[in-house]
């Protein structure tokens, strides 16, 4: 990308915007520093690091309280989550799942030798479509996995009565979900079980991590054990298992950050107050609002760019952020049918996702979260209203 493509270097009429230093999407939020040095210390004062110590003992319980389920079993990672848990619900053969998700979904599938069958999904809510769900089942298809995309959650009542009427397990990924509701319930308690990713990006993080939470005690007590090598007891196994267990360090993490969640989630809702006031007005940006009477963690400050309004493409317009330290995501694209193994598996899949693929192509995601200031949002957003309003001059040099 030459120089002449960012927008600071125009100094137009006087309008430069201010240098920024680096701001990512997915910059981890970090609770008490006091709190979590004191808890690493009490773990290697107990010389306890992993295998089911206290620090984890202590998170599990405390999620279970926090999402009102009966259990909450802590994991290594989302990933690994998503891929107990279909195995322990005995999913096989097809599974339903948006392709607008983060590919983790489908590899965790496709990982066990189940083939996921992209569905496409909703244009105001980018989660699954159920009217759209019920013509893939086919005679291999075992289950459905709904994705809370940005913490919304999926049209979970549908798709339970399609899962009921089709004996199908329905099962959620709620790698972004955590902390929001769905009709005033926490998300964690809806379907056979749901899955939580704590990565460092999540607005709240084990640094890596994950959580299934369920209310089926036989599907607990089988993710248990399987996350422990299929351990039965001390010299006896069971099932064949995994190593998915957390270690300590990350529960610590954990213990510190839920203690910050409420101060997380409403400096997330602030800044997407913010962006909300300063993007609106510019033509050809959408910001994809969240319904008001349910809890949010605002998370993701998602754009849609429409490139004719905008004179501007979403792929030059994040060029153009990138250009200025602003590291914008084009989550998610490519969406998983795109990407390799299932492009060459099911070249044609994309005939059937018509919004996947045009959300893919027009969706943006902004930083926040606790290191982005209110002045980093107004820095952000006048960069963005100069290079709309300066669109022609440099598309001219974008590659
Ligand atoms: N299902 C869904 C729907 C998901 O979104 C995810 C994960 C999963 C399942 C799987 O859960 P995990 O197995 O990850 O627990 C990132 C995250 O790595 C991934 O966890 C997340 N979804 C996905 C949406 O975003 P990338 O490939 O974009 O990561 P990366 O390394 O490019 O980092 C993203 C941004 O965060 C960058 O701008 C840099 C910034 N960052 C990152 C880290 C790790 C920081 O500022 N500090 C950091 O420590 O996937």
């Amino acid at each position: 990308m030459s120089g002449k493509t960012r927008v600071s270097d125009l100094a137009i009429n006087g309008a430069r915007p201010a240098y920024v230093s680096p701001l990512h999407v997915g910059c981890p939020n970090i609770g008490n520093r006091e709190t979590f040095l004191r808890c690493i210390n009490e773990v290697l004062d107990r010389r306890w690091l992993t295998n089911g110590g206290e620090c984890v003992q202590e998170f599990e319980q405390r999620l279970s309280k926090l999402l009102g389920v009966r259990h909450c079993i802590a994991i290594c990672n989302g990933t690994v989550a998503l891929e107990l848990a279909t195995r322990a619900l005995g999913l096989q053969g097809e599974v339903i799942v948006p392709s607008f998700t983060f590919v983790a979904t489908a590899h965790a599938l496709q990982w066990q030798g189940i083939t996921p069958v992209f569905c496409d999904v909703d244009p105001h809510t980018h989660t699954l479509d159920p009217r759209k769900v019920e013509p893939m089942i086919t005679p291999r298809t075992t289950g459905i996995i709904g994705v809370h995309v940005w913490g919304q959650a999926c049209a979970i009542e549908a798709l339970t009565e399609i899962a009921q009427r089709r004996s199908l397990k329905l099962m959620f990924d709620a790698a972004h979900a955590f902390g929001c509701t769905h009709n005033g319930r926490m998300i964690g308690s809806f379907g056979e079980a749901e899955v939580f990713s704590f990565h460092a990006t999540k607005v709240f993080n084990t640094l890596e991590g994950g959580a299934i939470a369920t209310n089926n005690d036989e599907l607990a007590r089988k993710i248990r054990l399987m996350k422990n090598f299929g351990f039965t007891d001390y010299d006896r196994v069971d099932y064949i298992g995994t190593n998915g267990k957390m270690n300590e360090i990350s529960a610590a993490m954990g213990l510190t950050n839920l203690e910050s969640l409420d101060e997380f989630m409403a400096v997330n809702r602030r800044n997407h107050e913010t962006y909300r006031r300063e993007l609106a007005g510019i033509p050809g940006l959408s910001l994809f609002v969240y319904n008001q009477k349910e809890r949010n963690n605002h998370q993701y400050v998602v754009v849609e760019v429409d490139a004719e309004k905008a004179g501007l493409s979403r792929n030059n317009l994040v060029r153009i952020l990138h250009a200025e330290n602003i590291l914008a995501r084009r989550y998610f694209h490519p969406a998983c049918h795109r990407m390799e193994p299932y492009r060459s598996c099911f070249p044609h899949a994309g005939l059937l996702l018509p919004e996947t693929e045009r959300l893919s192509e027009h969706i943006m995601c902004l930083p926040t979260g606790t290191a982005v200031s209110e002045n980093d949002i107004a820095t952000v957003c006048s960069i963005i209203r100069l290079a709309i309003r300066h669109a022609k001059e440099l598309t001219k040099h974008v590659s």
